[in-house]
């Protein structure tokens, strides 16, 4: 049995330094142990991936491994100790058949490390192992090495979160697959120095964008460009089935299978941007948002009355009033919750349980009424581009603060909705991600009839907002997309928000405000680079804060 852990991956590690009793999330020290166990083993996959790329084997099995346990660990999404091991011996299985492939090859497989040899089949002897590496991160020795190796791998898990929604509406990129490999092999490497780490992290932000792009080609050629779209947040009358997390395949299935059953679908936190694709409009048992933000669901599920469904993060370990409501599918996983078994090639995944199971219950209690507003994804917003434009040349518009990223349970982060409340009249917000949470119900107007309050979508349709700046830098004719009236103030949370943030990076964006704190993850001179080279900031005060981003 572990009796300690030591992770600092997301924005709530405790005292701003590290979980290491248990995690401020629920993480349990087993899991935590096993979850550790599984990176250090696909450390080990990739480097033998990246040596199968130079010999010219089939990777299709350790790339979908690579991206299925990366996805797995990132927080909030998996607390089954069950499901991790399960997912650490499939991927020995997979690094087992690499080696033959290699050994095959004549490839020289001596003097590997050992996350690359290390071989156990029994759940005790995984465990066991689990124990000696699970604060293995503390035990490397400089501290800079060790904060650089930890973005690395925080960035690809928010990649391969992404690449994963992309695959599973049958989109692929080859070289987002390899990078991950190539990124976790580049964290077993002792021969890369501080700046070969600050490289491939760089490079990893590239690969963000990429992914991203990916996705978003993938969700708008199935589903329709994102449109501007009126989101109910009250409730019907029949029982109902909410879906949270962001994986548009399973919405996609879920509102066929319930189509006539008398059920109706409601979207949680990051799934509510589903509203927005045209795709979905034509299911009137598609009734509206319920809730909040994730952190809030532990409130807002016993009220709900009906199943939830988690596709993705963010999960709080349920409450005994409401677990047995509670099902998970995908990455996703709690143990002793009911998991939705993967779709088999071809096929779709059955909701026929959960579907049963919400004819049961009682109709969701009302908790909010009316509306709210989104859609505007860079389609939307280029439909618009005309009324931008010239809001922007005339004055209307002074300034646009993107505010995209995550919402968080600290009572810090009332900071966001403080400082959207106070933005002068003048600005517009642009949002992704659950961050939206703390403003989208606040009466901020319009300006000239363009709401105040501009969502993309999604954390990773933070694409789009890159790609409205790019359309911008464009029509104004500037050099640099720094010269825009365009601020950041950022919030952050789990992994998929550092991919975000490294791919703004990638593409140049420069004084982006992180908040509310900075990561535990960055050691002192690793903040320093992002600091001299990108002009990262913290946040101060909100009045402070406007007075510098807005002028
Ligand atoms: Fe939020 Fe959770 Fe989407 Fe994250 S629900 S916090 S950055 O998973 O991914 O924005
Ligand atoms: Fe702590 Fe965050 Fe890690 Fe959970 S994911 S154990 S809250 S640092």
């Amino acid at each position: 049995m572990s009796n300690n852990m030591f992770c600092f991956q997301c924005q709530e590690a405790a005292k701003g330094t590290g979980c290491t009793i248990k995690g401020v999330c629920g993480k349990t020290p087993e899991v935590a142990g096993v979850q550790d166990l599984l990176i250090y083993t696909l450390k080990g996959v990739s480097l033998l991936a990246v040596k199968g790329a130079e010999a010219g084997i089939n990777l299709d099995k350790a790339h979908k491994v690579v991206m299925e346990g990366l996805f797995m660990t990132i927080t909030n999404a998996n607390f089954d100790e069950a499901k991790i091991i399960d997912k650490v011996k499939t991927a020995l299985a997979v690094r087992k058949e690499l080696e033959e492939a290699l050994s095959a090859k004549g490839v020289d497989l001596t003097n590997l490390p050992d996350a690359a040899v290390w071989y156990s089949e029994s759940d005790a002897a995984i465990k066991a192992k689990a124990d000696s590496v699970g604060v293995s991160i503390l035990a490397t020795e400089n501290e800079d090495v060790r904060s650089l190796r930890e973005l690395i791998i925080y960035g690809v898990k928010g990649m391969a979160a992404y690449a994963e929604h992309a695959y599973n509406l049958g989109k692929i990129n080859e070289d987002v697959f390899k990078h991950m490999e190539k990124a976790l092999a580049g964290t077993l490497d002792d021969t890369l120095s501080a700046d070969d780490l600050v490289a491939l992290t760089l490079e990893t932000g590239k690969y963000g964008v990429d992914v991203m792009a990916l996705l978003d080609a993938a969700n708008t050629e199935a589903y329709g460009n994102p449109e501007i779209s009126e989101v109910n947040i009250g409730v019907g009358d029949k029982p109902g089935i909410l879906i949270s997390g962001h994986d548009l395949k399973d919405i996609e299935e879920l509102l066929a299978q319930t189509e006539g059953t008398g059920v109706d679908v409601y979207t949680h936190s990051e799934m509510l941007p589903a509203h927005y694709y045209p795709a979905f409009k034509k299911y009137d048992h598609f009734v509206g948002n319920y809730g909040n933000a994730w952190w809030k669901q532990t409130e807002e599920f016993e009220k709900f009355n009906g199943p939830v469904l988690f596709t993705t993060n963010c999960l709080v370990p349920p409450k005994a009033s409401y677990k047995d409501r509670v099902y998970t599918t995908g990455q996703a996983g709690f143990d002793g919750v009911t998991h939705i078994a993967d779709r088999v090639e071809g096929g779709t995944k059955d909701f026929s349980a959960i579907i049963e199971h919400a004819k049961k219950c009682a109709a969701p209690t009302e908790i909010e009424t009316g509306k709210i507003v989104g859609g505007f994804a860079h389609a939307q917003v280029f439909a618009l581009a005309d009324k931008v434009v010239e809001a922007v040349k005339t004055g209307a518009v002074r300034k646009f603060v993107v505010m995209a990223g995550c919402d968080g349970r600290m009572k810090s982060r009332d900071y966001y909705a403080e400082f959207a409340d106070k933005l002068p009249k003048d600005t517009i917000i642009l949002t992704a991600g659950c961050a939206k949470y703390r403003y989208n119900k606040l009466d901020l107007g319009d300006i000239g009839g363009i709401p105040r309050v501009l969502d993309a979508g999604q954390c990773n349709d933070s694409y789009s907002l890159a790609v409205i700046a790019l359309k911008l830098k464009e029509v104004f004719e500037l050099e640099d997309i720094n010269d825009l009236p365009i601020a950041y103030n950022i919030a952050w949370y789990e992994q998929k928000a550092v991919i975000v943030l490294l791919a703004l990076l990638h593409l140049g964006v420069k004084n982006i405000h992180l908040g509310p704190t900075l990561p535990a993850f960055l050691s002192p001179n690793v903040a320093n680079v992002l600091v001299e080279n990108f002009g990262i900031g913290g946040i101060t005060s909100v009045d402070e804060d406007i007075a510098k981003m807005i002028g």
